[in-house]
């Protein structure tokens, strides 16, 4: 009897280490930040617009993963990208098009994350086409349009990291640290 009680008490000890162990886990992920962003694009021509971002999401510690999917030329792919965004522990999906861009408005129609459409140019009258095809949507179903081009990829990311800011204090002190340097990189912190 007596060693079964021990080895009960044995028993709860070990679980509630275990409990301790996975809080600590999941604490120290939050610290590390962990936040990822799906940048979709339209065409493998459109990456170097797109990467000139890449500098800021690192800067805020924000992990973008840019894959090419085109609205009209891989349409059941980026249907599937956009709605298992979430599920996969996207905090928002970045899309970048030129032309007839529709890239954003079907990732928000296929996800309640929050979805921001950068414009590109290449179409008519250096990416008017394209800003006017990202921004255009119908009611209920937003696409956050920024500027058309480099500008724009780059504010999707700084705008991010200010979304993320809103429950993240490391992200708060970047973010002005940021905006101390004249909202330019590199930073050293
Ligand atoms: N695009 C590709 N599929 C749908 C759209 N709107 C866009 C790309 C690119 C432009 O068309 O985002 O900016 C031209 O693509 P490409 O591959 O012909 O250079």
């Amino acid at each position: 009897m007596h060693s079964i009680a021990k080895f009960n008490e044995h028993k709860t000890k070990f679980f509630l280490y275990y409990l301790y162990g996975i809080y600590t886990h999941l604490s120290e992920n939050k610290k590390l930040n962990n936040y990822r962003v799906l940048v979709l694009m339209g065409s493998k021509n459109d990456s170097a617009i797109l990467e000139a971002a890449l500098p800021y999401y690192d800067y805020f510690g924000i992990a973008a993963e840019f894959v090419v999917s085109s609205a009209h030329r891989d349409p059941a792919r980026t249907v599937e990208y956009a709605s298992s965004a979430r599920a996969k522990g996207f905090s928002a999906i970045v899309c970048g098009a030129g032309m007839a861009a529709h890239l954003a408005g079907v990732c928000a129609a296929n996800s309640d994350l929050p979805v921001i459409g950068v414009p590109l140019a290449g179409g008519i009258s250096d990416g008017l086409d394209a800003l006017l095809s990202t921004v255009q949507m119908p009611g209920g179903v937003p696409v956050a349009t920024f500027a058309v081009g480099k500008a724009g990829a780059i504010n999707a990311a700084v705008f991010i990291a200010r979304l993320l800011s809103l429950s993240d204090e490391t992200l708060i002190n970047k973010l002005d640290s940021f905006r101390a340097h004249g909202c330019k990189l590199p930073i050293s912190v």
